[in-house]
């Protein structure tokens, strides 16, 4: 593949970058070598492109995700990547991997933001003939449309935060009690949404006293958390649980409940679970707020890399890559546990 061709409008566009970084340390492009040229130069000889269709920004766990990937993917370790956010819109992820196809990238890194609608946009990568790796969340597509994909095992999450509320329950003595539960669904067909969401119903089957009042959408995102809570706030009065199917949501869920003159976390009356256990999720913990956040790794970018590098040798990898993941409660030590994480 040439490396040369596919990048030159990129090229520009970085030898722009290049010659504003210049002026700023009295160094500017000689005459005889345009910048866009020196641009060339450079990918010609070392640079893995690649393309990231990001789903967007919704979540503090996104933020991590795309810093880790983007900090993965340098130049110095072998990469040229070029970033696109969606907006939270599946039409612009189309848009970004068909400009990748034009740009004749080496490599499309897509997060799809749901499950459904790729076979005609994955089958134009295929034909042109672009390795395509998924991360965090999957595509119903024939296997053949990917290489491989990363990410976390989201129905197991959501089975782990059932058995979770089984014992804590059980610990409280209210195992037989009925128990009252609202549920704040991530962006629906997504498969954090999707495999929690089934997961934590697969619990909820074997015990017939939990009564599931309501699921509704809340996007991933604590503004909308927030307001999806305050209107289930003002139609049940008899809430027990919150099942947040992210932080985001958690924290929206925490300020409505506030607003609303009730009171959450393990000394409250209704008790949060979440997921993701990012920062503010363990700040939340210690505060009192939520209860318990279920782990999703959004470190992907060293397997990313590991991977592509894998590629290039020749070597056959994976096709499903599962991340190593935990939970977090207000049983634990969460200071302490805190300093630990990178997220
Ligand atoms: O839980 C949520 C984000 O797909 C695992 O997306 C990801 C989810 C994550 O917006 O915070």
């Amino acid at each position: 593949m040439n490396r040369i061709r596919k990048i030159t409008g990129l090229g520009v566009a970085f030898g722009a970058f290049l010659f504003l970084a210049g002026c700023g340390s009295q160094k500017t492009p000689g005459p005889e070598t345009s910048v866009s040229q020196q641009f060339e130069t450079e990918m010609d000889e070392n640079l893995i492109a690649v393309g990231f269709s990001q789903v967007g920004a919704e979540s503090d766990w996104r933020a991590a995700n795309t810093e880790s990937i983007q900090s993965a993917l340098t130049p110095e370790n072998g990469f040229y990547l070029i970033y696109e956010d969606a907006q939270q819109k599946q039409e612009n992820q189309f848009k970004a991997i068909r400009n990748f196809i034009l740009q004749e990238v080496d490599y499309i890194v897509l997060s799809p933001i749901v499950e459904t609608g790729w076979d005609t946009v994955l089958q134009e990568a295929k034909d042109a003939g672009i390795p395509v790796i998924l991360v965090d969340r999957k595509a119903q597509v024939d296997e053949a449309l990917y290489t491989c994909w990363i990410g976390a095992d989201f129905e197991s999450e959501g089975r782990h935060a059932g058995e979770w509320l089984e014992q804590y329950l059980d610990a409280q003595g209210r195992a037989d009690e009925e128990i009252h539960i609202v549920t704040l669904q991530g962006t629906l067909d997504s498969s954090a949404q999707l495999g929690r969401t089934k997961g934590f119903a697969g619990v909820m089957a074997g015990h017939d006293n939990w009564k599931m009042l309501e699921m509704r959408d809340a996007d991933f995102t604590q503004a909308k958390g927030q307001e999806v809570m305050e209107s289930l706030l003002q139609k049940y009065d008899d809430i027990d649980v919150v099942v947040c199917e992210n932080d985001n949501m958690a924290f929206g869920a925490v300020d409505a409940i506030r607003e609303f003159g009730g009171s959450c976390g393990p000394d409250g009356e209704i008790t949060i679970l979440s997921f993701d256990a990012v920062s503010a999720a363990f700040g939340a913990m210690i505060a009192g707020e939520i209860n318990v956040s279920f782990e999703c790794n959004p470190l992907h970018g060293p397997k990313l890399q590991e991977i592509i590098k894998a590629l290039e040798g020749g070597g056959a990898v994976d096709k499903i890559q599962y991340m190593e993941e935990t939970y977090f409660d207000t049983s634990m030590d969460l200071e302490e546990l805190r300093k630990t994480r990178a997220y």
